[in-house]
């Protein structure tokens, strides 16, 4: 199986940790996809031209960091990041779309700082900052949560690599007034695979 990634992406991140943590990596090959450039090859694999994706050894190609996850997870038949099921569903539901909220628009955030000078809008620029404040904020409350002190979970892993974003933007300065969600984050940026991680310069 080949996974695409580019090393800056905190989507493909997330993939990328689930591949060593289910110790997948003589079975994944990970590629680096040439993004956002007019007539990638990479075109011809992945339509949208997004990371992660990974092409299955049948064939098919899945896209989407949590159908990516979701694959990988289940390969062996023993999935460690399954949802449980029942009314106990709702509540990793919950702070997973959280994370996916954060995440979301630090990515814009960070997208709209990479662009030319002249094309950047302060308004976008703002909107964004200001969103990842309020979610900071509301982390900070949430991160007692026992769904997100317990085993690593998806939830975990989204909002790691959106606090991760830190070694990007620089404007993302998240950790000032933030003590509990400081020493979650620092706790689990030791784990081997999310230290092996952390996202590179570059798309
Ligand atoms: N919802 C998608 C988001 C993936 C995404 O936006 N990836 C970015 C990199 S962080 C990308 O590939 N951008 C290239 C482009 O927009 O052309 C997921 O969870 O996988």
């Amino acid at each position: 199986m080949k996974l695409y990634i580019t090393p800056g992406s905190p989507y493909a991140r997330i993939a990328r940790i689930v591949v060593l943590e289910k110790h997948l990596e003589n079975r994944v090959e990970i590629v680096e996809a040439l993004t956002r450039s007019d007539d990638s090859p990479y075109y011809k694999i992945v339509p949208s031209g997004r990371v992660p994706a990974l092409t299955r050894d049948d064939g098919p190609v899945l896209e989407e960091s949590a159908v990516v996850c979701r694959y990988l997870d289940h390969l062996d038949g023993a999935p460690m990041f399954a949802l449980p099921g029942g009314e106990a569903m709702w509540e990793p539901l919950r702070l997973g779309a959280q994370a996916t909220s954060l995440l979301d628009g630090l990515s814009v955030w960070l997208r709209e700082t990479r662009r030319p000078m002249g094309e950047q809008s302060p308004t976008t620029l703002r909107h964004e900052a200001a969103r990842a404040e309020r979610l900071v904020a509301w982390w900070e409350t949430e991160i007692g949560h026992p769904w997100m002190q317990g085993p690593l979970n998806f939830a975990q892993l989204v909002l790691v690599c959106a606090l991760g974003l830190e070694a990007r933007n620089p404007g993302f300065r998240w950790r000032t007034g933030h003590p509990h969600l400081t020493a979650w984050f620092d706790r689990l940026a030791a784990r081997p695979s999310i230290a092996a991680t952390v996202p590179k310069e570059g798309h």
